[in-house]
């Protein structure tokens, strides 16, 4: 294996702690699906090691993987063109971990602000592996030497980190063996807010409900969450600038672009100086028009499970055809014995 070639690879992950949410649908399986029709050789993983970093339930760990999976297909992902699976099926991903363990610093961890938000208060009490996370997806990415990653917002720092593990790697072994991994974050669909507080991000594990779409939410269920969705008393401005301090009335402008394939602008030309009374069901409205289909069709395909598992066993097959090679090659630069 050539050690200086990087040919275009995207990788991206979803963890499945939970259902699946707008967030995840716009922030990454959108432009993942993009993505995949412009050509470039994509990787698409349920990252289930990731998701034990916090307390899972073995059950339902088992129906969310089969989610996240069944809304990548349903989405657009095509398993005959991507190569999609579970982590936990290429042992290779948890073997590199440890590697960069070993080349991860303790303080660059610590700067980690997802590993902040999530430890909180309670930060000797939640598991090594939470911590340890960042490390975990940089042998996720450096595994298949994956050239770009499109993640949300929230997972830039990850990124940034996982460059500077690729960095030190190849600067201490004096190679050239791992890329320097270029995050992909572009569109209005970035960081999908909470709609309850639109200082934080709609996340799967939040405490209520309704702070987030869910992929599988019927259409009643996201009209009432959009109706119920904390706004300013003002109208919609007259231009983009006019959002500026207003997360909430951004973040649900930032969501009807992103599924309209808008802009702000585009937007605001149509909303301008119109009340929430209005904007808010045309905004459920298309929210349905768009997701209705994704959701009909992931409920049909959970109803197969072993179809699924049989999908995730191909793509496990493809992924362990290039994550061994590098492994290898990792462990001899390394000086590790092979027999
Ligand atoms: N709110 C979001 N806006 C934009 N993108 C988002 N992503 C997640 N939430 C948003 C993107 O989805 C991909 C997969 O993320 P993940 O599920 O593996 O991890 P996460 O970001 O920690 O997701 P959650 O929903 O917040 O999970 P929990 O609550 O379990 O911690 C990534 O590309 C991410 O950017």
């Amino acid at each position: 294996m050539a050690d200086t070639t990087f040919t275009p690879r995207v990788f991206s992950g979803i963890k499945p702690s939970g259902g699946l949410t707008l967030g995840n649908y716009l922030g990454a399986i959108k432009r993942w699906v993009a993505m995949q029709e412009e050509g470039t050789e994509s990787i698409y993983c349920v990252v289930d090691l990731h998701a034990i970093t916090v307390w899972q339930d073995p059950a339902e760990l088992r129906t969310a993987t089969h989610e996240v999976a069944a809304g990548m297909l349903a989405s657009g992902i095509d398993p005959s063109r991507s190569i999609l699976f579970n982590q936990s099926q290429v042992p290779e991903h948890a073997e590199l971990a440890w590697i960069f363990n070993c080349v991860a610093r303790v303080g660059w961890m610590n700067r980690m602000t997802q590993f902040k938000e999530k430890a909180g208060s309670n930060a000797e009490k939640v598991s090594l592996g939470l911590y340890a996370y960042p490390s975990l997806m940089a042998a996720d990415i450096l595994l298949y030497h994956a050239t770009h990653v499109p993640v949300g917002e929230d997972q830039k720092q990850h990124v940034e980190l996982t460059r500077d593990i690729a960095a030190k790697f190849n600067h201490d072994y004096k190679v050239d063996f791992f890329p320097m991994t270029e995050p992909v974050i572009e569109g209005p669909g970035m960081r999908v807010m909470n709609l309850r507080d639109g200082s934080k991000k709609m996340s799967k594990s939040g405490e209520s409900d309704m702070e987030r779409i869910n992929m599988l939410d019927d259409a009643d269920t996201i009209a009432k969450k959009f109706k119920k969705a904390r706004t300013d008393p003002a109208p919609l401005p007259e231009s983009p600038d006019g959002l500026k301090d207003r997360p909430e009335a951004k973040n649900l402008v930032d969501i009807y672009a992103s599924l309209s394939g808008g802009t702000q602008e585009s937007v605001i030309a149509e909303y301008a100086g119109a009340g929430w009374g209005q904007f808010k069901p045309a905004l459920a409205d298309l929210a349905v028009e768009k997701l209705a289909p994704i959701s009909d069709e992931m409920r049909r395909l959970m109803a197969d499970p072993a179809e699924i598992d049989r999908l995730l066993g191909v793509g496990r097959d493809r992924a362990r055809e290039i994550a061994a090679p590098v492994l290898e090659r990792t462990y001899e630069i390394v000086g590790l014995v092979r027999s």
